[in-house]
């Protein structure tokens, strides 16, 4: 890649491609040199902007007024070209039409839902725990645990019935692809859209839903009238989209931290209440979600530059999380470091509306792990999973030690 240093435009330029297969297997050159250019950067083969320091990001994701959402925050612009599906009511929307449905999906995501939620998803997470060691103790941790935990008990939640739920993990990737540009990943998931849609679309509807679950409580407040009959099904399809894929390769995250990092695994062993904060300091340093896109309403000075009105910003979650001017030693997985601030779910009025469920997840999981896995060390290649948005893994071969 090149970068050029601001000429007479004060505005670095480079001519990467953060969506190419070689970026995408390791961001984290690309990263260093976009935040090391300066404050933003200029994306010449799409012509857009970038922030990948920790302070830009921020400042334009608290400021929803000066970068909207409801543009689209993928690099097509909603302006000018068709969406692929219709807009998300939460994700795509800014005030006021984002309020009434993020203030329901909020309460029905809210502390007491999880307090019903915790006993249950621990005793899972300890019987899938039980039947994994059973089968051996070398497995893929991916295969194994991070892509089946989540769909074992995040659909059940929601309410949905069983039949199809395969689908869920490929329609999220080509959602996360989406947000990319037009390129060959997203032409992968293309012949596959309108079935997995349909299907997806299908389950957000209140006689699919089970009675009790995150649908009906959706539905449930399209009844009090506090968001309409027609934005339920859509406030559903918001979780179905944004509750799969996401926990799946956060929950590899953390363990592949875990893996790499022994000293850190036996920190959590003594003191399995780390294992909270060890899902957001994965986090972090994987950023499973690594970029989004925000427009700029008006002309927008950032240094010396202005970024036009109209033009599409593209945020470096993932670079911002390891921006050296926010964090010592960003690069180092450590449970001892307070991560509270990454951007990792975002920030500001569109901040991840499911983090906290996500959480439930890898700590229930992460502790069942600890009370049984003395040691974690990798057991073969890992394997990367390319998604024009997500750092994803295909493949963590581990090997584990029993107490
Ligand atoms: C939605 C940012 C990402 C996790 C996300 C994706 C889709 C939606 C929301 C968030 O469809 O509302």
């Amino acid at each position: 890649m090149t970068t050029t240093a601001p000429s007479a435009t004060s505005l670095p330029t480079s001519d990467v491609d953060p969506f190419s297969h070689e970026v995408l297997e390791d961001p984290l050159p690309m990263h260093t040199e976009l935040r090391e250019a300066g404050p933003v950067v200029h994306l010449s083969r799409y012509d857009l902007y970038a922030f990948a320091r920790y302070d830009e990001v921020y400042a334009a994701l608290v400021d929803w007024q000066g970068f909207q959402s409801a543009a689209g925050v993928g690099m097509s612009n909603f302006r000018y070209e068709k969406p692929w599906r219709p807009p998300s009511l939460l994700l795509e929307a800014d005030p006021p039409k984002h309020d009434a449905p993020r203030r329901v999906l909020q309460k029905v995501l809210g502390p007491r839902a999880l307090r019903r939620l915790r006993e249950g998803w621990a005793a899972d997470a300890e019987a899938l725990v039980d039947e994994v060691l059973a089968r051996g103790t070398s497995f893929d941790a991916v295969e194994s645990l991070a892509s089946v935990f989540p769909l074992r008990v995040f659909p059940d939640a929601v309410g949905i019935p069983q039949p199809g739920r395969e689908n869920l993990l490929p329609y999220g990737d080509h959602a996360f692809n989406a947000f990319g540009p037009d390129n060959d990943l997203v032409a992968k998931g293309a012949p596959r859209v309108a079935e997995l849609s349909a299907w997806v679309n299908a389950q957000c509807q209140r006689d699919v839903l089970a009675p009790t679950g995150f649908g009906a409580d959706i539905w449930a407040a399209s009844d009090r009238g506090d968001i309409t009959p027609e934005q339920a099904p859509l406030v559903v399809r918001s979780l179905l989209t944004a509750g799969v894929d996401t926990t799946v390769h956060g929950i590899s995250a953390v363990l592949y931290a875990f893996a790499t990092h022994p000293e850190q695994w036996q920190r959590v062993r003594q003191d399995p209440s780390l294992a909270r904060v060890a899902f957001d300091e994965a986090v972090r340093w994987e950023s499973p979600v690594q970029t989004f896109f925000r427009t700029a309403t008006t002309d927008v000075r950032v240094g010396d530059a202005v970024i036009p009105d109209g033009h599409k910003i593209l945020m470096f979650l993932a670079a911002a999380n390891r921006d050296p001017r926010r964090w010592d030693d960003p690069d180092v997985f450590d449970l001892s470091r307070d991560p509270s601030g990454h951007v990792g779910f975002g920030m500001g009025i569109h901040q991840c509306a499911g983090q906290h469920v996500a959480r439930l997840e890898a700590e229930t999981l992460v502790t069942a792990l600890a009370r049984r896995v003395a040691r974690i060390e990798l057991d073969g290649p890992t394997v990367r999973h390319h998604n024009n948005t997500l750092r994803a893994w295909e493949s963590i071969p581990v090997r584990v030690v029993l107490d």
